[in-house]
């Protein structure tokens, strides 16, 4: 009986892509967030004195900035060399042979398997084999499954790959291959990396994305982490998933539906924030607040919304290591709305129009002479496909209806104060 630790999509000390612009964001924390993750697997493979550590590709995010990415893996590396516990690895897209100039020396513990082909070692006290090959560029394009060589029926068997599979949305497709290319090695185990949501693509034999081992930003949410494989007797015995994140991303949608008032909504928002912060196990959030559903207080909504981000802003501060990423409001105005307008005192006949009115670009441009000035200043690659004077329909008819929604909040609220 033994296990071992999979993990992949490490990404050490990716940069932080635009956060510095973010109010609030925790910066530190996020950069470091990354080699905490990894200080947590590999104390967790020492702490389950695990046979061996498979990592799937991109560990490296890039080239590296300086010697102490390279530097840092090296110490974490010998903490696993002096538990006895040995590394195999592949690189990916993201540390392609053709990507990293500089390189160190790796302890004798760690083996990196080759680009220029299929390598393979053998563990003789677990009576293992492990086979794998490294991208020698970026975009590999070519099936590398091919050329694996069959399993040992005597042996246990785990492939690396660093692999888009047939597809995945969100993720190139690189070193393309299919479900049934990986079944016809005879393999037990694929330990395969790319994939940075955790993804069991099938259990005979298995096939693990083990997901990144730390979210980056907010399309990469919910716990991250590896994957901890027990083998008996040539089988496996079990799959865990483990956490080891140390920051959580998180989208917090809350629904307006059936709410009545601004303060019941920061109430909900409070409720849902902390519901995630017990979630995450009083780990720190970067949260994405979503107000959806159906409700009479779209229009007030969108007038306040400003003033509803410093609210929730507020319930982040209040909770404690909570940042708000971003406040969204996706709420929908109740269909019926301007069928409710059935009187014909001037605020309804005013509110009727408003309902009625279709904006034209045009007309933005003839209301505002000073337009085409302003206009002519841009620098001309704002002027194609995203000239902010000529929004395309969609965003036409997006802001039509905030316009609209302004509008009615603003009448509303007047008509209340004089009523
Ligand atoms: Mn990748």
């Amino acid at each position: 009986m033994f296990r071992f630790l999979h993990a992949a999509d490490i990404h050490l000390d990716s940069p932080l892509k635009g956060l510095e612009e973010y109010q609030d964001a925790p910066l530190e924390q996020i950069r470091q967030a990354a080699r905490r993750a990894f200080d947590n697997l590999v104390q967790l493979a020492v702490d389950e004195k695990v046979a061996f550590v498979l990592l799937a590709g991109d560990l490296y995010d890039g080239d590296w900035k300086d010697y102490n990415t390279g530097i840092y893996f090296i110490a974490k590396m010998g903490k696993l060399r002096d538990a006895g516990i040995p590394v195999f690895m592949v690189s990916g897209n993201h540390d392609a042979a053709a990507q990293i100039t500089r390189s160190l020396k790796l302890p004798e513990n760690v083996t990196l398997f080759p680009h220029a082909h299929v390598g393979s070692h053998i563990i003789d006290r677990f009576g293992v084999a492990l086979y794998g090959q490294s991208f020698s560029a970026r975009s590999v394009t070519d099936d590398l499954v091919r050329n694996y060589p069959q399993g040992d029926p005597s042996l246990f068997n785990i492939g690396l790959l660093h692999t888009g599979l047939n597809g995945r949305p969100g993720h190139e497709p690189y070193a393309p291959c299919t479900l049934d290319a990986l079944r016809s090695k005879g393999y037990q185990y694929w330990a395969l990396g790319h994939v940075h949501q955790r993804e069991e693509v099938c259990r005979d034999p298995w096939v693990v994305f083990p997901g990144n081992i730390q979210g980056r930003h907010s399309r990469e949410t919910g716990p991250k982490g590896c994957t901890l494989v027990s083998v008996e007797d040539g089988r496996v015995l079990s799959v865990e998933p483990r956490e080891l994140d140390v920051l959580r991303w998180v989208v917090c949608h809350v629904n307006a539906a059936g709410i009545n008032s601004m303060e019941q909504l920061i109430e909900l928002v409070r409720e849902n924030l902390e519901g995630e912060r017990v979630r995450a196990d009083g780990r720190p959030l970067a949260a994405r607040v979503v107000i959806e559903g159906v409700t009479t207080l779209h229009g007030r909504l969108y007038e306040n919304a400003l003033q509803l981000h410093e609210e929730f802003r507020a319930i982040a501060a209040g909770l404690g290591d909570v940042w708000i990423e971003k406040a969204l409001f996706k709420t929908q105005k109740p269909q019926n709305a301007a069928a409710l307008i059935s009187g014909d005192s001037p605020v309804e006949l005013l509110m009727k129009s408003i309902e009625a009115i279709q904006f034209e670009t045009a007309s933005l441009i003839e209301i505002i002479p000073e337009f085409e000035k302003l206009r002519c200043k841009l620098p001309v690659e704002l002027l194609n496909d995203g000239d902010p004077f000529l929004p395309r329909e969609e965003e036409l008819s997006a802001m039509r209806e905030e316009v609209q929604e302004l509008l009615m909040g603003k009448i509303q609220q007047r008509g209340h104060h004089e009523n």
